[in-house]
């Protein structure tokens, strides 16, 4: 899944795809790379970041995915968004995915959106919100908290109508975690494969691994997201969130090519 954020202000791309015009140039190299999905985001995420207007976010968004589908109508969009009104804008103008970092916690009418939908969605664990989450956040146990919040997120989708496979969980790398808390989710990833639902890791560029490998600059870490990937691929992750497409997809081909052998 290629990361395409539409924003002045994400932390490893922000501003560099702002203009309705580059945005699209992006989403085509993403694919070129060899993405097999985009994942469009009009609103920042980034530790620290205050959230923007509704329809500021949608008019970010649907113009770049309806001309992204014009040049490649086959393309599958995932809208990176915890608004129903984007996302249902969002699905309207073609988009095949939601992705939704606050789980269906953020609009009472998103559970619903996507049970009608029968879209695919991706249910993302996060202590907080972005604009706290990073302050102090702290656990018992995480790897079993974490498991256990995407249970009942699963659970609470399947009630109000969303298929169970139509589901996919997330860990949230980085959303209200220190470096130890997102080490232990991806050393222990196996537990939530356990739960039985497609996995999604976005470890891509973040800063738990320029605290590793000293790289300050987010673009910069481009091997270490391909480290953090192979481990989790070999952990049982089905879906990888990127910004580097080519890298990472040559090494979980690598990867995969190493599993499948006898
Ligand atoms: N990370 C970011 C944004 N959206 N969605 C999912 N499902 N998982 C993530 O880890 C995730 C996300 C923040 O990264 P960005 O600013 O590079 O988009």
């Amino acid at each position: 899944m290629g990361v395409l954020n539409v924003t002045p202000d994400s932390f490893s791309d922000g501003g560099e795809f702002f203009d309705l015009h580059r945005a699209v140039t992006q989403a085509e190299s993403l694919l070129d790379e060899g993405a097999q999905m985009v994942d469009v985001g009009g609103e920042s995420t980034r530790p620290g970041s205050d959230p923007v207007p509704p329809e500021e976010e949608a008019r970010r968004v649907v113009p770049v995915i309806r001309e992204m589908l014009i040049d490649r109508p086959d393309a599958i969009v995932s809208i990176d968004t915890y608004r129903a009104g984007t996302a249902g804008a969002a699905l309207e103008a073609g988009a095949r995915i939601v992705n939704d970092v606050t789980a269906l916690r953020g609009d009472p009418l998103m559970a619903a959106l996507v049970a009608d939908a029968r879209c695919p969605v991706v249910l993302m664990h996060m202590l907080g919100e972005p604009k706290t989450m990073q302050r102090d956040p702290r656990y018992d146990d995480v790897v079993r908290e974490v498991r256990d919040f995407l249970a009942a997120r699963a659970e609470h989708a399947v009630a109000a109508g969303v298929k169970e496979e139509s589901i996919i969980l997330d860990p949230g790398i980085g959303f209200g975690k220190t470096l130890e808390h997102n080490l232990a989710l991806l050393r222990d990833l196996d537990s939530l494969i356990g739960l039985g639902f497609p996995v999604l890791v976005g470890a891509s560029r973040k800063s738990f691994i320029g605290r590793i490998t000293g790289e300050e600059e987010a673009r910069e870490r481009v091997f270490g997201t391909v480290a953090a990937n192979v481990i989790s691929y070999e952990r049982g992750a089905t879906f990888f969130r990127v910004h580097d497409v080519r890298a990472n997809r040559d090494a979980l081909a690598v990867a995969r090519a190493i599993q499948r052998a006898y």
